[in-house]
């Protein structure tokens, strides 16, 4: 049976490599948030589905965690000498990634079908899909009001104190109908949750009408990977968020948001000390070294993630 990987940006992207390294085309299907999608220079920006396929691909930027490698800027200081919005940093290859997509859907094809177009083109064999073909906007809630997600998240650098989250448009999006019918595939492996952000990455997708049932009812283990090592995020808000709020920034904290959806937790050598204390809310737990700093530890990681979830099958 395959595999289904529920992904965000940056930590999702890393693990997808891992599995998409050890698995054949076949037997592995990502879905990505688009929580974090919206339009810029008239462009559809799709920055969770972009940096999954660039990983895929291996022309990411690691270092910065979004993004082309080799990436030029000459368009970006041209619109900012037009006076033009800056605020958010488009690379000159990156751009075309938002005109084809842009132009695909403009012309009425659904998200999923314009994404699978820039996947091939990129010589990406497995399976990406968006969560949902329907718009879906995350919002947060800041002593300044609510703020669009890249407002927040980029034009404002995560500063602002994090009081609420929700998803614009969730209740009347629909899962995309290729997961739904993975979920209710009785020969389903194992569904991972990627040490993405829980909050931001994959709330929006459990959000989702019937994903947290479907998920649940799958005959599939589903196996979370902690984005937090140690009480750090490796990269990004979610530690931050984590405190305000007001939740511990723990790996045991993280099992405990995503509670009976899981039936095991992944967490790292440097969070042994939680193991018990996981174990005891009916979880299986494996203690593995979970931080990916290049390809082999990618793919040992999720190696490791197999194994777990072939363990509770
Ligand atoms: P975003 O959409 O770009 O914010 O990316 P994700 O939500 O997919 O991932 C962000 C999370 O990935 C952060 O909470 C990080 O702590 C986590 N992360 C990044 N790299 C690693 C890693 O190598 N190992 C683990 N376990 N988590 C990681
Ligand atoms: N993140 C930034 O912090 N600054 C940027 O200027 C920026 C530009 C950008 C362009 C395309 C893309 O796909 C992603 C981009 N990101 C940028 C990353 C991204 O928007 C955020 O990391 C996420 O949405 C959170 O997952
Ligand atoms: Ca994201």
């Amino acid at each position: 049976g395959g595999v289904l990987a529920l992904s965000g940006g940056v930590g999702g992207a890393k693990l997808c490599r891992g599995l998409a390294a050890v698995l054949a085309a076949e037997q592995l299907t990502i879905v990505a948030n688009t929580g974090d999608d919206f339009d810029y220079w008239d462009l559809r920006i799709c920055p969770d589905l972009d940096s999954v396929m660039y990983a895929l691909a291996d022309l990411n930027d690691e270092e910065r965690g979004w993004g082309l490698r080799d990436e030029t800027w000459r368009t970006l200081i041209a619109m900012r000498r037009l006076g033009g919005d800056e605020w958010f940093q488009i690379g000159d290859q990156d751009l075309a990634t938002h005109m084809l997509r842009t132009k695909l859907m403009a012309a009425g094809e659904t998200l999923s079908t314009a994404t699978q177009r820039i996947a091939t083109g990129l010589g990406i064999c497995h399976t990406l899909l968006p969560m949902t073909e329907q718009p879906v906007a995350t919002k947060v809630n800041t002593a300044q009001g609510w703020l669009d997600f890249q407002h927040y998240f980029v034009r404002d650098k995560c500063e602002p104190e994090v009081l609420d989250l929700r998803f614009e448009g969730v209740d009347s999006a629909e899962l995309n109908p290729l997961v739904s019918q993975m979920l209710t595939d009785a020969s389903l492996a194992a569904i991972v949750v990627c040490p993405s952000n829980p909050f931001v990455s994959i709330d929006p997708i459990l959000s989702l009408p019937d994903c947290r049932r479907l998920l649940k009812a799958s005959s599939a283990p589903v196996i979370a990977v902690s984005p937090i090592i140690a009480g750090r995020a490796v990269k990004g808000p979610a530690a931050k968020m984590m405190r305000e709020l007001d939740m511990p920034a723990t790996a045991l904290a993280v099992a405990e948001y995503y509670g009976d959806l899981l039936d095991g937790f992944v967490l790292d050598e440097a969070d042994a000390e939680y193991m018990d204390d996981i174990a005891a809310m009916g979880l299986a737990v494996c203690v593995a070294p979970s931080l990916m700093t290049d390809m082999e530890s990618k793919i040992s990681l999720a190696k490791e993630v197999l194994a777990f979830a072939a363990s509770l099958r």
